[in-house]
């Protein structure tokens, strides 16, 4: 009876370790981004639908950034005062300024759904002011 117990408890183990280091090698792709006062860096920039992808977001510049996935911002809604709500239901996914500030590191996961061709998607910072700073970085999914 107790060697059985053992045996369920070791396969379930194994089974364990197994899923984990499955995911974290062969398919997960590695992004690697930089923020600065005031730009946009990244090892990526053109990303692939259904893979999923992790993100390391690392804030280098001496002020809060925030880091969003979204479509570009049109004319028209740069001259008015940003709705930062809005904002936020635009995005496909975002780290809020408060997990990045100076120094700070902040990662998620993300799996792009559908293909956007160019100019349709950007990484941007929408802290006040640092979009027009050139915050942003075009990017493309395929
Ligand atoms: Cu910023």
């Amino acid at each position: 009876m107790l060697f059985r117990k053992i045996f369920i408890v070791l396969a379930a183990v194994s089974l364990l370790l197994t899923a984990c280091g499955g995911q974290q090698s062969a398919e997960t792709t590695e992004v690697k981004i930089t923020l600065t006062d005031f730009g946009i860096e990244s090892n990526v920039t053109e990303f692939k639908a259904g893979v999923p992808y992790h993100f390391t977001v690392t804030n280098a510049g001496a002020v809060e950034h925030e880091f969003m996935i979204m479509p570009p911002l049109v004319e028209d809604q740069m001259g008015m005062a940003m709705d930062m709500e809005e904002l936020d239901e635009q995005a496909l996914a975002m780290i809020p300024a408060s997990d990045l500030s100076a120094g700070a590191t902040a990662t998620f996961e993300y799996t792009f759904t559908e293909a956007a061709p160019d100019g349709t998607l950007e990484f941007a910072c929408h802290t006040p002011g640092h979009y027009e700073a050139n915050m942003k970085l075009p990017i493309t999914v395929k």
